[in-house]
């Protein structure tokens, strides 16, 4: 069984940081999931914190990560600036485009950022966005990340759509199934013959909780991490 998250987005615990709320979530969920491959599909980190402050915030997290390296992999996203670092220490660190083959699935896996062409790679709109979020954020109104993050979201999905990508890369990869993170925005979609799964954020609390993916040999689906266990 393979189980995928994305868009931890972990800073420093400070009022611009919206990764706090989940820290014991996340914890307690890779308990549940601690004999399965959990894959966070990038944005694990976050652009505006360099790596050594992170983990001095949760530094709890770092160290049930740490101690389960093997079997949590990341797929670097636009915001894991430093993950060079974690691959040092030991870290699994997949290829940003990577193919997984289980059971029934042939399953393309990557962040979704390549499919965003205002918030890819480096030095680009979106980066400049969030960070003028973070500022704003960082005095005085609170809300100013998610509110702008949705509005991004909306813009973005206007102008690209990662899933229209995202279909056909898995069709030109002879993929039946793709599964990515990004937008912030959790869904299930097919077309095809093809499922695609986004795995949206943790950053904030859906209704019924925390999103994530789960992949056995025949089923494919998105569930919902509450704090007392799974929706
Ligand atoms: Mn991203």
């Amino acid at each position: 069984m393979y189980i995928f998250t994305s868009d931890l987005h972990f800073q420093d615990k400070s009022v611009a940081d919206d990764g706090w709320h989940a820290e014991k979530p996340f914890l307690s969920f890779m308990e549940f999931y601690a004999p399965d491959i959990k894959i966070v599909l990038g944005d694990f980190l976050s652009l505006e914190t360099p790596l050594e402050c992170i983990i001095k915030a949760y530094h709890k997290l770092f160290c049930a990560i740490y101690a389960d390296r093997n079997l949590l992999w990341l797929l670097p996203g636009n915001h894991d600036r430093d993950i060079g670092a974690l691959a040092a220490l030991g870290f699994t660190i997949l290829p940003p485009v990577y193919v997984i083959e289980y059971g029934k699935w042939r399953a393309l896996v990557l962040h979704g950022d390549k499919f965003d062409y205002f918030n890819r790679g480096n030095a680009s709109i979106g980066q400049i966005v969030t960070r003028l979020a973070g500022w704003v954020e960082r005095h005085g109104w609170q809300g100013a990340d998610d509110v702008l993050g949705r509005l991004w979201s909306k813009v973005i999905g206007q102008v690209n759509s990662i899933d229209d990508a995202c279909f056909g890369l898995a069709s030109q990869l002879g993929c039946n199934a793709f599964i990515h993170g990004h937008d912030h925005l959790p869904h299930v979609a097919s077309r095809d013959g093809i499922i695609g799964l986004d795995c949206g954020t943790w950053t904030r609390k859906f209704e019924y909780g925390y999103p994530y993916a789960v992949m056995t040999e025949d089923r494919l689906t998105l569930e919902w991490w509450s704090e007392d266990g799974r929706w």
